[in-house]
């Protein structure tokens, strides 16, 4: 049976790579039944940062995010499948991996908020966003 599909973008942030957590993290999208389409390595530039967390540019916290992404490589990852944008943010669960639930990914993996191990795309806006300017150097 074919479901309506939707795509969505994941990054695998610098502590959740520096960590070893890429192959349980991607591995447990694709246990759910989500298809990788696009994954790349890099770490971002200063400006490649300052674009992506553009809607948060006007908050305290915009420096410390900027610095933390760009701090070690990243790896990002299009998802789809069916109800991609929602079903991927429970999987990663709430902002502050403290109070993250058991069983997410920020509940199982961390304690941190700006190092909270991965960020997830929060609309279909902010995935056509995000994912552009995350591959703007790579091709396909
Ligand atoms: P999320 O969508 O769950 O990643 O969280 P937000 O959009 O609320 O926050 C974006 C990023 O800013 C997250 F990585 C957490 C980080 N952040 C801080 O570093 N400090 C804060 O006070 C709030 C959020």
């Amino acid at each position: 049976m074919s479901s309506p599909s939707e795509d969505t973008l994941i990054v695998v942030k610098p502590d959740g790579v520096r960590r070893g957590l890429v192959g349980e993290i991607i591995g447990r999208f694709e246990r759910k039944g989500f298809l990788v389409k696009k994954l790349h390595m890099q770490t971002m530039s200063k400006p490649q940062a300052e674009e992506f967390y553009s809607v948060h540019k006007d908050k305290p916290f915009f420096g410390e995010l900027v610095s933390f992404i760009t701090s070690g490589p990243v790896v990002g990852a299009v998802l789809s499948g069916r109800d991609a944008v929602a079903t991927v943010r429970r999987m990663v669960g709430a902002t502050k991996s403290w109070e993250a639930a058991a069983g997410t990914i920020r509940g199982d993996f961390g304690l941190g908020l700006t190092d909270n191990t991965i960020h997830a795309s929060d609309s279909a806006e902010s995935f056509t966003k995000e994912s552009g300017v995350f591959f703007s150097k790579t091709r396909g």
